[in-house]
């Protein structure tokens, strides 16, 4: 291969780590804010707050930064009877506060493995 060549392929791998490092810089910046002040944290903090007296707190191993705790914060918000959601990965693990009327541990597990993490439902602890 041409030095010219490997010159391109570098630029290329470069470029490719800077978007990957904007997009996980653009998932960081919302991590300060606590979960309960996100527009559909609020709006369904509103609709289940009378029934989502449930703190379901499910293993989740693959989490590294905090672009990773967005990305389920906010696909388990998403579920139907899901008040709000905190995740960490220093501590391997979501803490979601739903309705256990409207949603179970297997669809929380679901929304979590469908983003490529590993929810155990097996290690899941349910407090009211
Ligand atoms: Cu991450």
């Amino acid at each position: 291969m041409s030095f010219r060549a490997n010159r391109i392929l570098i630029a290329a791998a470069a470029s490719a780590c800077l978007v990957a490092l904007a997009a996980c810089e653009r998932n960081s910046t919302a991590t300060d804010a606590p979960a309960a002040t996100g527009p559909v944290a609020a709006k369904k903090a509103a609709a289940a707050a009378a029934s989502a007296d449930t703190t379901v707190t499910i293993a989740v191993e693959g989490m590294s930064c905090s672009g990773c705790e967005n990305s389920i914060r906010e696909a388990v918000e998403k579920l139907d009877g899901v008040a709000a959601v905190r995740a960490t990965a220093k501590g391997k693990y979501a803490e979601v506060r739903c309705d256990p009327a409207k949603v179970t541990v297997p669809q929380i597990a679901a929304a979590i493995n469908k983003l490529g993490y590993k929810a155990d439902e097996k290690q899941t602890t349910v407090t009211k």
